[in-house]
């Protein structure tokens, strides 16, 4: 319920199924997969989900035009009722990519005029969008932020890519660290909801997310997401092939009971595909796949 929440605040989230545990019952969201490029590296990387991206086995995601992920939204427009927000997530880096996922917003919305847009992104390049952003009526963005000191963020990225250089160690982490903090209060600036996805490493940065969660409350956030990674060396990421292992349901536990009191947690998440379809725990993508949208329009 609305219970202390500000109108405002409510309004922006009673709808949308990942920023209100509630509406994840009555609520779907879709994702389109409309930005493959990305920016930086991360150890945990491949490629096919969202928000954190997450490492765990699936078929690759569709890669598709903005025209066609219009049609798309509207063809599941057609059939989910419950479809409230189109997020896009990936498979890249939605602000990296920020030509696709604006134009894809563009198309939408002269169609779907009420359906609520969402970004996911590693927030390197989010300082220089917010304006366009807050222009499209964009409500809610979440960044995922692994660490609030470089040096933990040398064990997480390799490399980033920023104003045409490749950056590798301290100076990497250091530029995406003060990027993703600038971000954060930017956007709190503009009233955009700021949603927070931290992946658990356990060694790595598990209990450095108690710091992460701090920094992010102070900065404005309303919501810290908290996922397990989910290593396997069958996917071929750098912490697969290195035998990092993800935390077990017991350890994920601990660290929320730890964050409780801080920025509110989500508890809900489902750790979507780039190209999720409905709600959250259900997959329809392979219901929406173009060619079964080509066939009917
Ligand atoms: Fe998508 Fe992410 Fe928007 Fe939700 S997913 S871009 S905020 S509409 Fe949601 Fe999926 Fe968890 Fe993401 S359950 S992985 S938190
Ligand atoms: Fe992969 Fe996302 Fe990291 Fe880019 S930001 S390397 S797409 S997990």
């Amino acid at each position: 319920g609305q219970g202390e929440m500000p109108e405002h605040v409510w309004n922006k989230i009673k709808d949308h199924p990942c920023y209100s545990e509630e509406a994840h019952h009555y609520f779907a969201r879709m994702h389109v997969a409309v930005a493959p490029a990305c920016n930086i590296q991360c150890n945990y990387c491949n490629r096919k989900y969202d928000c954190s991206n997450e490492s765990r086995p699936g078929v690759t995601s569709e890669r598709m035009t903005p025209e066609q992920a219009a049609l798309k939204v509207v063809a599941v427009a057609n059939k989910v009722p419950q479809l409230s927000v189109l997020g896009i997530a990936g498979p890249g880096d939605s602000m990296f990519d920020w030509r696709k996922t604006f134009e894809t917003f563009r198309q939408v919305e002269k169609r779907l005029p009420d359906l609520k847009f969402c970004v996911s992104t590693n927030g390197l390049a989010l300082p220089d969008h917010i304006d366009a952003l807050a222009d499209h009526n964009i409500d809610h963005v979440t960044v995922t932020i692994n660490m609030v000191d470089p040096e933990i963020g040398t064990l997480i990225y390799p490399w980033i890519y920023h104003n045409g250089k490749r950056y590798t160690g301290l100076d990497a982490s250091k530029i995406l660290h003060e990027r993703q903090m600038e971000s954060l209060e930017a956007l709190a600036s503009k009233n955009i909801l700021v949603k927070v996805n931290s992946v658990m490493i356990p060694g790595v940065n598990d209990q450095h997310l108690l710091e992460v969660n701090a920094a992010i409350k102070a900065r404005g956030a309303f919501l810290h997401n908290v996922m397990p990674l989910i290593s396997d060396a069958a996917h071929g990421t750098h912490f697969g092939l290195t035998g990092q292992r993800g935390p077990s349901a017991a350890e994920l536990k601990d660290l929320q009971d730890k964050l409780a009191g801080g920025a509110n947690l989500m508890r809900h998440c489902r750790q979507c595909r780039a190209d999720a379809v409905g709600m959250l725990g259900e997959d329809l993508s392979q219901d929406f796949t173009m060619d079964k949208i080509d066939a009917e329009v």
